[in-house]
Parts: C-alpha cells; structure tokens; sequence
C-alpha cells in the first residue's frame, strides 16, 4: 500500500487551487464533488457546526510531517471548525473528545477513518477515496448511464470502485498487472470484463479510473479521454495529459472530503 509522503502533501493545504481546477475542468467545487458521493443529494453538504479534531498517529511507521495540517486545512476549507490535538494517539483521542470535536480523523499504516463520535458513523479513506473520484468523473463524462468506464489496478480502491462502477455503468472493465487479480474481481460481476494486457486496456478505453500506482505511457491515452485518477504516484506524461481532455488527481483532498462528508451524515448508506 502506497504511504504518502511529506513531498507528495505539500501543495494540499493550499485547498483553493484543487478547488478551482475541479471548478475549470468537471464545473463544480471539492464540496460539490464530495457532496456528490452520496446518492440522490442535490447541492452542498452543510458543515456549519460541525468540528473536526485530526488525532497525529504514531504507530508504524510514525507521524507524516504535515499529513494532520492538511487534512485541518481540508476540513476548514469545507466549512468545519479543525484543529490537531496537541497529543498523538490515545492521548490525542481523548483530547479530541474534551475538546468538542464531533468528527475524528486519524490514519495509521494501513486504516485512515474519520469517525463521528455524535452519530457513531464512520468513513474509511479506501472506500471514501473510490467514491470521491466516481464522483469526480460522473460530474466529467455527464452520466454513468448507458456508458463504460475502466478501472486500472485491482487493489483496495479499485476493487470497491468496480464494485460501484458495476452497478451504474452497463460495462465496466478492469485491468491489473497481476491478470488473476483482475480476473477474480471481474468474476464477481456479470457485467465486469477482464483485460489482460493494460495497454490494449488503455488504448481501447474512453473513461477511465486509474487507481494503479504504476505509469500510463503517454502513446496508449486515447484523445479526449475522461481521467479520474486516485493512484499514487502520479501516473500520466506530458504526452498522456496533452491528450486526455481530463485528469483529475489530487494526493488527498478528494478521498479527506468524501471522508467528511460521508462521516458527517446522520445514517449509513
Ligand atoms: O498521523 C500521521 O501523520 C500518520 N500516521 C499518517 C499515516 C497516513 N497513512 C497512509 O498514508 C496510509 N497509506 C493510509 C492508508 C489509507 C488507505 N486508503
């Protein structure tokens, strides 16, 4: 599993530049791509109220310099009250609690959730971040109807975002370096088709959902293609982005919001 580093967060908090891309390139804010998540709402999840404590872990592999602020700075740029508990962990928890947050965000190695301590729902990044970037390119290709999407990397993300995509879209494809992974995931759904080789996958594929940490060469980018693209790191070349009409990818803010909204909701879903 890829572990962001310092580097790979040190534009987030600067939210308003993400805010104004998405704005530009599928015409609507982070909110409204987070509030896009859940299904049937119409215009902006509401935050006002709402307060966010981002808890510093330090198990494993220890506390990413700047990970907390950015995730603070996400929050605040939704419209919550955020703060970083003084103390890690536990402590850090406890401190959250005395201190009135309602939601809790903290991420370790392998889990990054937020959890509403009014409500006891919580959000987890890998499920959060697949629909985050659903949403992003739903709001870029107009609908899912009647239309085909391929899901590069058959990890975490992209077993749930096919999962998803399954069920709005009438064919989804999926490709993997690993061919028995794909072919796996594929085979749980009657309407999911496995591709062998990623760059036929690529070639042959108008709407795509890249949540592979590899690269995507340039040359197998089809003209116009529609690119949401959670993996980690960056996959697209110069040549890759002068041909894509879209690619949408951020290292954080997509996956936090969703995160936000999906935990700050009063029911699961
Ligand atoms: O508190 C800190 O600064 C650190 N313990 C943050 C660790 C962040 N965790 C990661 O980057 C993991 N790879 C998150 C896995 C999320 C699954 N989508």
């Amino acid at each position: 599993m890829t572990r962001l580093t310092s580097d790979d967060i040190k534009e987030t908090p600067v939210v308003s530049k993400l805010d104004t891309e998405l704005k530009n390139i599928v015409g609507t804010t982070l909110l409204g791509v987070a509030s896009n998540t859940i299904p049937g709402m119409t215009g902006d999840f509401d935050f006002k109220n709402l307060k966010a404590g981002v808890v510093p872990i330090t198990s494993g592999e220890g506390v990413i310099r700047g990970f907390s602020e950015s995730v603070k700075a996400i929050s605040e740029y939704l419209g919550m009250e955020a703060f970083v508990t003084n103390s890690p962990d536990v402590g850090g928890i406890a401190e959250a609690m005395s201190k009135g947050a309602d939601i809790i965000f903290m991420a370790d190695d392998y889990e990054f959730i937020a959890y509403n301590l009014k409500t006891g729902v919580y959000s987890n990044n890998t499920i959060a971040t697949a629909k985050g970037y659903i949403s992003a390119l739903e709001l870029a290709m107009g609908t899912f109807e009647n239309n085909e999407v391929l899901v590069i990397g058959a990890g975490r993300v992209g077993t749930v975002a096919v999962e998803i995509l399954s069920k709005k879209c009438s064919k989804v494809f999926v490709t993997d370096i690993d061919c028995t992974r794909a072919e796996n995931l594929a085979s749980k759904y009657p309407n999911v088709y496995c591709v062998k080789n990623i760059e036929e996958a690529v070639r042959s594929n108008m709407n795509i959902l890249d949540a592979s940490p590899g690269l995507i060469d340039g040359e197998w980018v089809q003209k116009g293609a529609i690119i949401s693209a959670p993996g980690i790191p960056y996959a697209f070349d110069k040549k890759g982005e002068d041909k894509a009409k879209i690619i949408i990818h951020d290292p954080l803010s997509i996956g936090v919001s969703a995160m936000a909204v999906l935990s700050a909701r009063d029911e699961y879903f």
